[in-house]
């Protein structure tokens, strides 16, 4: 059919598939699926094991608390979603989802919204097999500093910020703005009906009709929120002269 793109597929590896049923039935991702950008397959790793009790753990070599993924699962899980492919999709990124990857940003999301393919193994309990990571995975992923109990909502996380950039998902929403980290700034104030809420009101630039000035109040306050905020972004935003001073001016005032 003429026009029509084949989906991205998405295999995910998981020892609990139910913790994907809600986010993925839902808004912006629903409707990529229905409108066939999309396809997500999820498999159980306890599927890939041979023994009677279907066991994907295992006691640490050396000793120690918790529990081990083992490595043959995972192995012939990957193994069997790539069987079959055609050759541009036969060897996809296959990213583990651990706290120990490198942290997730915009501008990892934009590299894998590139891809045909990917396929995601969530880790759990203590750890996978050191195996995994070193002949299998060929990235690893982090969603941020703290400790999940399993890779499941990272890659959900993975999955949202991927799909969005996808050409077509994206209707109104976002698409002419430009999200937050887009730019490298934080997100400017929105606000919407009515004017004057509790007697709370909006600034009067944003009625105005003044498209220059709109443009330039948003800016601004892009620019100074960033500054108060999140410093750090500011190192890799592109800047104008004035906006570097007025950034660099907030940023030493430190207040909010
Ligand atoms: Cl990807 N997994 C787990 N278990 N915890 C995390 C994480 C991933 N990213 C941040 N914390």
């Amino acid at each position: 059919m003429y026009g029509r793109i084949r989906p991205v597929i998405i295999d995910i590896l998981t020892l609990f598939p139910d913790m994907f049923n809600g986010p993925f039935d839902t808004g912006i991702f629903n409707r990529a699926v229905s409108g066939g950008l999309v396809e997500v397959r999820l498999h159980n790793i306890r599927d890939y094991t041979h023994d009677k009790h279907h066991i994907t753990d295992d006691y640490p070599f050396g000793g120690g608390g918790g529990m081990v993924l083992k490595p043959e699962p995972i192995f012939e899980a990957v193994e069997a979603v790539n069987k079959d492919r055609p050759e541009a999709e036969a060897s996809p990124p296959v990213i583990l989802l651990t706290p120990q990857g490198r942290p997730f940003n915009q501008q990892i999301a934009e590299e894998l919204a590139g891809k045909k393919r990917l396929v995601l193994i969530c880790g759990h309990y203590e750890g996978v097999d050191e195996r995994v990571r070193q002949h299998l995975a060929t990235d690893e992923i982090s969603i941020g500093d703290y400790v999940l109990s399993g890779g499941e909502p990272a890659a959900i996380v993975v999955i949202d910020a991927v799909v969005r950039l996808l050409p077509g998902v994206l209707g109104r929403e976002a698409s002419t703005l430009g999200g937050s980290h887009t730019s490298g700034l934080l997100q400017f104030p929105q606000y919407t009906r009515p004017a004057r809420y509790r007697n709370w009101e909006v600034p009067e630039v944003l009625l105005s009709g003044d498209h220059a000035r709109i443009t330039a109040w948003r800016r601004e306050q892009a620019v100074s929120r960033t500054a108060r905020r999140r410093p750090e972004l500011l190192e890799n935003a592109e800047l104008t002269q004035r906006e570097g001073r007025l950034a660099e001016r907030l940023r030493k005032e430190d207040t909010c």
